[in-house]
């Protein structure tokens, strides 16, 4: 029996699923690893790959006492498989196998679904760390250039511990699935990653900070959605990077909240109360509002694509076998089968957007992006809209209508406002720029973005944190770039 309190910190793999006494998956790992670091080296964080960086380490599946702090280089980074621990004759808890045991095997007749849903949720981890992969030289801190390599990590554990379920339990499939989580390429033509989102660029620290606030949040809705699963070593998988995601949450809020803060501090040292004179507040050498407001709308009209579409047979088939639960499935109170139950949906008939009753089932996709929707906007509101209103400031970031900026689903096919209000194609391209950042809005963040290298110095765009990362004093150099 394997214990899982005990992480096994010795080997090349630190883990607690006994991997020393599985020497064909440890051989199937060991082979894959050299490929992970080329792909490490050559997509990961650019530059500081030989600089020693403050990071958190997983080392124990506890809630208290799991990760260590220390300085490492990246590549060195002990990424580890790390699953939380068992729950004792666990039942599965929904779908056509509710009351069954937990699966602690691949179920056959769903083994096609479980892989692809686990190849999906692999193939975002390495995809973002793409994404991010030029932002380290124009950190507004050391301390902020230490929680992007923090993310980066982590996002790289996640592909391990992807990697570590096809490698254990999908044999031969699982291994080639494995390879191509590392040959994919965010934004490449010929071998993009899978979702939409994860082939966008993202450019600058404010949209590091957006995509860490909305499309992470998207991880975390996703894993808890997997982490219902009939599935026992998913569930507990992602259970356990539910820590993690947590963390990521956080650079995300108080980022954008450490800019939204300082815009609004420079505007009233400057006695602007205007939100919207624009040109003034950038002159302070600040982001202003209005700026925020249409990255916010981006981020989050893309970030709603990876939901999927309104009605979908994909999500009623992962529900029914019992692979993907519901946003907290555990602590909803109904029969958790959903046969004849309806769930109400925003679709477009005849030319209007109209709420529609469905059979539940088929609207999974769009009870997890509503549950992703209230958990965005109470965020919003703590982090963001309570800095703005303390600052006596008349301004609130708020979401944009669902059918806005949409690829995906049902309002792929037309154009509407923040609002909700259809527009024509012509209506569109003449008002685009009030609602998403124009070349000229990028031009201005961009020339915002120079690095700050000495401890405890921040740009001129960004407050400082409220405290240091595990407890570190405000001049502590959380990435060594001398020598
Ligand atoms: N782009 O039935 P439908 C994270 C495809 S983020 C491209 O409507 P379904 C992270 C779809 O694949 C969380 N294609 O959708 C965050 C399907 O194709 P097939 C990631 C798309 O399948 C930050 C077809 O359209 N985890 O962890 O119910 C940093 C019809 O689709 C898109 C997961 O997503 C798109 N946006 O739902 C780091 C969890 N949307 O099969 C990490 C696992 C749909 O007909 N994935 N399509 O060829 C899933 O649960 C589902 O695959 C989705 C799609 C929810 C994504
Ligand atoms: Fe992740
Ligand atoms: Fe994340």
């Amino acid at each position: 029996m394997i214990d899982p309190t005990i992480v096994d910190y010795d080997g090349m793999i630190p883990n607690n699923v006994g991997l020393n006494a599985d020497p064909r998956l440890r051989r199937a790992l060991e082979r894959w690893h050299p490929g992970y670091l080329d792909w490490w080296r050559d997509r990961g964080p650019e530059g500081f790959q030989e600089k020693l960086v403050y990071l958190r380490t997983a080392i124990s599946v506890e809630p208290e006492g799991w990760a260590k702090f220390g300085f490492v280089r990246m590549p060195e980074y002990r990424w580890g498989i790390l699953l939380a621990p068992a729950i004792e004759d666990r039942k599965i808890g929904f779908g056509a196998h509710k009351g069954e045991p937990a699966w602690q095997e691949v179920p056959g007749e769903y083994r096609a679904m479980l892989r692809r849903l686990i190849v999906v949720q692999g193939d975002t981890e390495p995809a973002s760390v793409e994404q991010q992969r030029h932002l380290g030289v124009t950190a507004p801190s050391l301390y902020d250039l230490r929680n992007l390599f923090q993310v980066n990590v982590e996002e790289a554990r996640h592909l391990w511990a992807m990697v570590y379920l096809l490698q254990k339990y999908f044999g031969r499939d699982g291994r080639e699935e494995a390879e191509e989580l590392l040959s994919r390429r965010s934004g490449d033509r010929d071998s993009p990653r899978l979702l939409g989102a994860f082939n966008e660029a993202t450019p600058d620290w404010l949209s590091f900070f957006m995509f860490t606030f909305f499309t992470d949040r998207d991880g975390k809705m996703q894993l808890h959605a997997l982490s219902q699963s009939g599935f026992d070593p998913l569930s507990r998988t992602c259970r356990f990077m539910l820590t993690e995601e947590a963390h990521h949450m956080f650079v995300g809020q108080s980022g954008v909240g450490r800019i939204i803060e300082r815009t609004c501090q420079a505007m009233r040292q400057a006695g602007i109360d205007d939100p919207n004179d624009i040109e003034r507040v950038r002159a302070l050498g600040v982001v202003d509002l209005p700026t925020m407001q249409k990255k916010a709308n981006l981020h989050f009209s893309l970030t709603l694509d990876l939901f999927g579409s309104e009605i979908s047979t994909n999500a009623a088939n992962a529900f029914n076998a019992s692979l993907k639960g519901r946003y907290l499935e555990d602590q909803i109170d109904d029969d958790h089968l959903l046969l004849g139950a309806a769930y109400p949906v925003l679709r477009l008939k005849d030319g209007h957007i109209v709420e529609e009753k469905v059979p539940a089932l088929s609207a999974l996709n769009m009870r997890l992006r509503d549950d992703y929707v209230a958990d965005a906007a109470s965020a919003i509101e703590r982090w963001w809209n309570r800095i703005i209103a303390r600052a006596g400031i008349d301004y609130r970031i708020r979401l944009p209508h669902v059918a806005f900026n949409r690829r995906i689903g049902e309002f792929a096919a037309i154009h509407a406002d923040p609002d909700g209000n259809l527009l024509s194609e012509e209506a569109w391209q003449r008002r685009r720029d009030e609602f998403l950042p124009t070349t000229a809005d990028n031009l201005f963040i961009e020339s915002l973005m120079r690095p700050v290298t000495e401890p405890g110095g921040f740009a001129s765009w960004i407050a400082p944190p409220r405290a240091g990362i595990d407890g570190q004093p405000g001049n502590f150099e959380y990435v060594k770039l001398a020598g």
